[in-house]
């Protein structure tokens, strides 16, 4: 049994649950328990604060966790990260007052700088030659400067409102952070097999996310230049229609390069085109 500790409330949370349900995996935390065991996959579920998550794996009392980048490089325990999950995501920045004249991070030096970070934000002033005082402090950092307990702050940003209300700006950005999949490295053979089952149906919903199942019409002498911008997972389908000269197209686009490929397809003469979301995804 895979015993896998995941955040038991907060950002991270509901997303955690959701990606394991997207994985097929049935959990019942009906009444906030503990742990609890999955209906259909072995695998025991623990609910922890997420500072802590890093040294269960790191002791071997849980195989693996699901935490935030911040956490997992901030505790330094010896733990592996398994699979980045594509949500929780921020950064870790100092912020000064907004009316301060910041050109560069030596106008740190000598700073007061407030954070619940210490380790990541000492690692970043050692490597970047930058002599300052540290206040650890473990909430409403970014209060420390409107009330006079620090110079500066170093706390995580997602879309930077906080630092605005408070009269901050971004000054430096340490570290960019995901929720991650970790694993201790004790795990067993047996369990890491079942991490690695888990990891696989990860990978499969991560690129289902992803990707796109796109369809359209082309005509037969477009098919090549419409082929060459849509590779698919090996390479497009193509089924001639019952119209003469013309041919349906099938194939997998990327979310990223999604509207380049949509235009091009245009130019191409594609039409009746049609974008369907992927469910999950095997390569
Ligand atoms: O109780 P427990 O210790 O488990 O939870 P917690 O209160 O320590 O953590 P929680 O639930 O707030 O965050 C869990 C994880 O979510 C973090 O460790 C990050 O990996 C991730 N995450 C993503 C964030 C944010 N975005 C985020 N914006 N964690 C915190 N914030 C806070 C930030 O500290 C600041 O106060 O949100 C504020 C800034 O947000 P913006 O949108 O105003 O910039
Ligand atoms: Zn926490």
């Amino acid at each position: 049994m895979l015993k896998i500790a995941i955040q038991k409330s907060g950002r991270l949370y509901e997303h955690s649950l959701h990606l394991l349900q997207e994985c097929g995996i049935e959990i019942n935390n009906g009444n906030r328990q503990l742990k609890s065991v999955a209906f259909n996959f072995p695998v025991e579920v623990y609910f922890l604060r997420d500072d802590d998550i890093p040294q269960y794996v790191y002791d071997g009392v849980a195989d693996a966790g699901i935490v935030g980048e911040n956490i997992v490089y901030e505790k330094n325990k010896e733990v592996d990260v398994v699979s980045k999950l594509g949500f929780g995501r921020c950064r870790l920045s100092i912020a000064v007052p907004k009316n301060m004249n910041y050109t560069s991070v030596d106008d740190l030096k000598d700073l007061k700088i407030a954070t619940s970070y210490t380790n990541l934000l000492q690692n970043f002033l050692n490597k970047k030659n930058v002599n300052a005082e540290i206040h650890e402090i473990s909430g409403s950092v970014e209060i420390a400067p409107g009330i006079g307990l620090a110079d500066a702050i170093c706390d995580l940003v997602s879309s930077g409102s906080t630092l605005f209300t408070n009269g901050l700006k971004e000054a430096e950005v340490i570290l960019q952070s995901e929720a991650v999949l970790i694993s201790g490295k004790n795990i067993s053979a047996e369990n890491n097999a079942i991490l690695d089952k888990l990891r696989l149906r990860i990978n499969a919903v991560k690129a289902a996310k992803n990707n796109k199942y796109i369809m359209l019409n082309a005509p037969n002498n477009q098919l090549k230049k419409i082929a060459s911008v849509l590779p698919g997972m090996k390479s497009p389908t193509i089924v001639p229609l019952a119209e003469e000269g013309w041919s349906s197209v099938q194939s997998v686009v990327n979310e990223s390069d999604f509207w380049d490929i949509i235009e091009k397809l245009k130019s191409y003469g594609a039409e009746g085109i049609l974008v369907v979301p992927i469910e999950k995804m095997i390569l």
